[in-house]
């Protein structure tokens, strides 16, 4: 019976050290000191030895159980740390792999353009007004110098709510208000949407305007050259050949529009500027008698040069972008390129 005791401890020992993972440790456990294990099992038959014997091999028995019970023990820790090291490698993440980019928002480029029209007068001393959107047709018209039945009002496709309500057609009446309501000199520049019932390749219902006023009792036509030509070369960055066109405005005596070399051709003549050389960029003029008239202004003392232009022409001339409507898409690749 003892004698096979050591054989027994070898073996065991040896399936202890082979054991791949715990569960097939508690297999061995049971099989050698498990209730029916062999080991237990010879525990059990001790009674049966001579008595003298029997202290000696209980003994012997018992320090065997120990022996294995450590060894098991001792498996178990490394069985233990080897399937965390498993986990763990399994679980890993690769901290060199690259992060995904989230977005960033841009600037529109309708604003970036605003931005920079209003970087420019306010260097030179002007400040910026705003007013309503929706507006009624003595500020949008006939303060400005446009009578009821003036073809001016059906030339500018105005959006009407009723008789006496409309959508703006330009920014002027925010120079009406202001001019009513402050006493001269000011000068500033009226950024904002307006609205026009035009719709194709080259308009858009809704587009935005700047204008500027400058009022005081000796501004003059040469002012409102010097002003818009440093205007134009700051824009563009660069010295462009600008030409002033007689033209007409009800607002405005004398009127002129302005020109600009062909920023895309150099004037050579191409697509952009229907080969002519030159792009319409402005319009201006010195304000009329009767708008001062209008909004109380005397006009036996004071001058006022007026100008106007529109942000997403401008736009598009600096940025060479080819169609008005890309400006209101806001497709995401359009605008990340700003
Ligand atoms: C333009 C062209 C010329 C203009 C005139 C006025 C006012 F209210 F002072 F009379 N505001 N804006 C003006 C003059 C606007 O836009 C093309």
């Amino acid at each position: 019976m003892l004698e096979n005791l050591a054989e027994i401890a070898a073996k065991a020992l040896t399936l202890i050290e082979q054991a791949q993972d715990l569960k097939a440790l508690e297999q061995i456990r049971v099989k050698f000191l498990g209730k029916k294990g062999e080991v237990t099992q010879i525990l059990k038959k001790l009674g049966q030895l001579d008595v003298k014997k029997r202290p000696q091999a209980g003994a012997q028995v018992n320090q065997i159980k120990q022996e294995l019970s450590q060894a098991i023990e001792a498996r178990k820790l490394d069985l233990n740390a080897k399937e965390i090291k498993k986990q763990i490698e399994q679980e890993s993440i690769d901290v060199s792999l690259p992060g995904r980019r989230g977005s960033t928002g841009r600037i529109h480029p309708i604003t970036r353009t605003l931005e920079r029209v209003t970087q420019f007068f306010n260097s030179m001393g002007f400040g910026v007004e705003e007013g309503p959107e929706i507006e009624d047709d003595y500020h949008n018209f006939t303060a400005l110098n446009i009578a009821e039945h003036h073809p001016a009002r059906a030339m500018h496709d105005t959006f009407y709510f009723d008789t006496h309500r409309l959508l703006r057609t330009h920014t002027s009446p925010v120079q009406i208000r202001t001019m009513t309501q402050a006493s001269p000199p000011f000068r500033f520049i009226c950024p904002g949407k307006v609205y026009r019932c035009d719709s194709d390749l080259t308009h858009t219902p809704m587009f935005h305007q700047v204008e500027g006023l400058w009022v005081d009792k000796k501004v003059s036509f040469s002012n409102l050259k010097g002003l818009l030509v440093s205007f134009l070369n700051f824009f563009f960055e660069q010295n462009l050949n600008v030409r002033f066109r007689p033209s007409y405005f009800p607002f405005t005596e004398p009127s002129a529009e302005v020109d600009v070399t062909c920023v895309h051709c150099q004037g050579q003549g191409c697509r952009v500027c229907s080969g002519s050389g030159w792009l319409e960029v402005l319009g201006c003029g010195m304000v009329h008698p009767t708008v001062f008239k209008y909004c109380n202004i005397n006009a036996q003392h004071y001058r006022g040069l007026a100008f106007g232009l529109g942000i997403e022409r401008f736009a598009m001339l600096r940025y060479g972008v080819n169609d008005l409507r890309l400006f209101f898409e806001n497709d995401l690749d359009f605008l990340g390129q700003f």
